[in-house]
């Protein structure tokens, strides 16, 4: 922390104190007026009562932070991006990588937070890795004899509250038991799934997490950039007795620069972390500008937008990703889109793909927003995937873009499925998260977004409402030119 550049990271300023003499407004108000005091009583005016004066003032009980925190927490961006640049890239090996491989030492916790609504994009593949490596080498040490301090995993799906709610917590940890198998962790303690803006599940994981830290453990919490590590600690910090001080928690990748150790969750010398998110470069996000992201990023409970289409048939989500259904062995698939509801879709022929491209990406299909951008973007590549399903009623297989949202696929037969998205941005193909599918199908052509159909709307009326007044205008105008209900039966007279 530092008050001299505010040109350089930390930078912070001193909130000013109060001048000794500084006094609240004193509010008057006639006593007459107020309807609960006995006419008895009404003379005169009723003072605000003015507290006696504090000889013994206590600190200010909000710790100061610095502006880019302060900027984070009230406005949601970085205070000055070209300060971003200058901070210290978070070496995770070399910290808690570290730590968590020691076999000595006391025990470690390994939280790992993984976002629902982006399962794949967001599960800490590296860290699974080594922390099943890890667990393997010293449970086998340990066996004979040696000293093995062997890592706990409590694996935290987080923001449960962006699933439907028809979606059965059975199902779910079913299905996040499988992936997370299928990311590279073998053994995991607990699975929880919560949502920490909902206080969903929360109360049962500091019950488990205190047990297993133990009186000296250390609890760590790790996760993806933006996967909502700080978030859950600071609702953690809800159910325990002790006040925690409020970490900051935006929804901009790498909020959190450092490891911080949070006081007053944990009992006895127990001691819990929140870190720095994870850098995962294959999430479309990482390369997506500030304001391109928010179109991307899923704040509300997701809502399925369907399609029943054809082979030879295309559906876009907006300039960021497309699935051809090339061959099918059925007349029918059922295409339902996963993705914020600010992202525009189209649906046409797969032949037309290239006029998408050409004239309306960076345009109607936004992100990337303008045409600059498509091309910054990356080269578009192809991922092919052969899939199977039983069933025209619910869908079969997701196929996911880290950091997007995913195109989920029902059908009762064969098909082979061609998906575009930038190179570098993981796509995979997994069994369905959501099965169930739109009541009602979205038609051929753009699919307006959300945002796009708020402005509409909003145009819309503002068009009706002159069109209004310019028709009653006109009326006014006739009914001046025509002869009064007088005139005209003097005329027909
Ligand atoms: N809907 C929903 N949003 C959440 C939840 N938890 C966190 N978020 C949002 O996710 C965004 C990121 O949250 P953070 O807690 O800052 O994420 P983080 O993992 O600490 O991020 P870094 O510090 O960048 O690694 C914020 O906009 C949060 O409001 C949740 O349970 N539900
Ligand atoms: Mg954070």
């Amino acid at each position: 922390m530092q008050e001299s550049d505010p040109k350089l990271p930390g930078y912070f300023i001193k909130p000013s104190n109060k001048d000794p003499d500084y006094k609240t407004p004193i509010f008057r108000q006639p006593i007459a007026e107020e309807s609960e005091i006995s006419n008895s009583l009404k003379r005169g005016n009723l003072n605000e009562l003015i507290e006696p004066e504090d000889t013994n003032p206590k600190p200010n009980p909000k710790p100061v932070v610095c502006a880019r925190c302060h900027s984070l927490r009230h406005y949601g961006r970085v205070k000055d991006a070209t300060v971003e640049n200058l901070l210290p890239d978070f070496d995770f090996d070399h910290t808690i990588g570290r730590k968590l491989v020691s076999t000595s030492g006391t025990r470690s916790v390994v939280l790992m937070v993984v976002d629902a609504a982006d399962f794949d994009g967001s599960f800490p593949r590296k860290v699974a890795k080594l922390v099943s490596d890890t667990i393997d080498e010293n449970s086998a040490a340990w066996k004979q004899g040696q000293s093995g301090n062997v890592p706990r995993v409590v694996l935290v799906v987080t923001k449960i509250d962006l699933l439907p709610p028809s979606l059965s917590p059975t199902r779910l940890e079913h299905w996040v038991r499988q992936r997370a198998h299928q990311g590279g962790v073998n053994k995991i303690t607990s699975v929880h799934l919560v949502s920490a803006v909902r206080d969903w599940g929360l109360k049962n994981l500091v019950d488990d997490v205190c047990k297993l830290a133990g009186a000296r453990g250390n609890v760590w919490a790790i996760g993806a950039q933006n996967a909502g590590k700080s978030t859950l600690i600071n609702s953690l910090g809800k159910h325990v007795d002790g006040k925690i001080n409020q970490l900051t928690e935006a929804p901009v990748p790498g909020t959190t620069l450092g490891i911080i150790r949070v006081e007053g969750v944990l009992p006895g010398q127990a001691k819990l972390f929140d870190t720095p998110g994870l850098l995962h470069p294959h999430q479309i996000t990482t390369r997506l500008t500030r304001e391109e992201q928010k179109l991307v990023q899923m704040s509300k409970e997701l809502k399925p937008r369907t399609y029943r289409i054809k082979a030879g048939h295309t559906v876009h989500i907006a300039g960021l990703m497309r699935l051809d259904v090339e061959e099918t062995s059925v007349d029918t698939v059922y295409v339902t889109v996963w993705a914020s509801p600010y992202l525009p879709l189209h649906m046409g022929k797969t032949e037309n793909v290239q006029t998408m491209l050409e004239d309306h990406f960076g345009r109607q299909l936004q992100p990337p927003i303008n045409e600059k951008r498509v091309e910054e973007l990356g080269k578009w590549v192809r991922r092919e995937f052969r899939v199977s399903g039983s069933s025209w009623d619910v869908s079969s297989v997701d196929v996911s873009a880290a950091g997007l949202g995913w195109f989920a696929v029902g059908l009762k037969g064969e098909a082979v499925l061609g998906v575009w998205t930038y190179d570098g941005v993981d796509v995979t193909l997994r069994n369905s998260l959501i099965p169930q599918r739109s009541q009602f199908f979205e038609v051929t052509g753009f699919t307006v977004s959300k945002i796009v159909s708020t402005a509409d709307r909003a145009s819309n009326k503002q068009h009706q409402s002159k069109k209004q007044k310019k028709q009653s205008e006109r009326k006014e105008a006739v009914s001046d030119s025509l002869p009064s209900p007088d005139d005209a039966d003097a005329s027909s007279c």
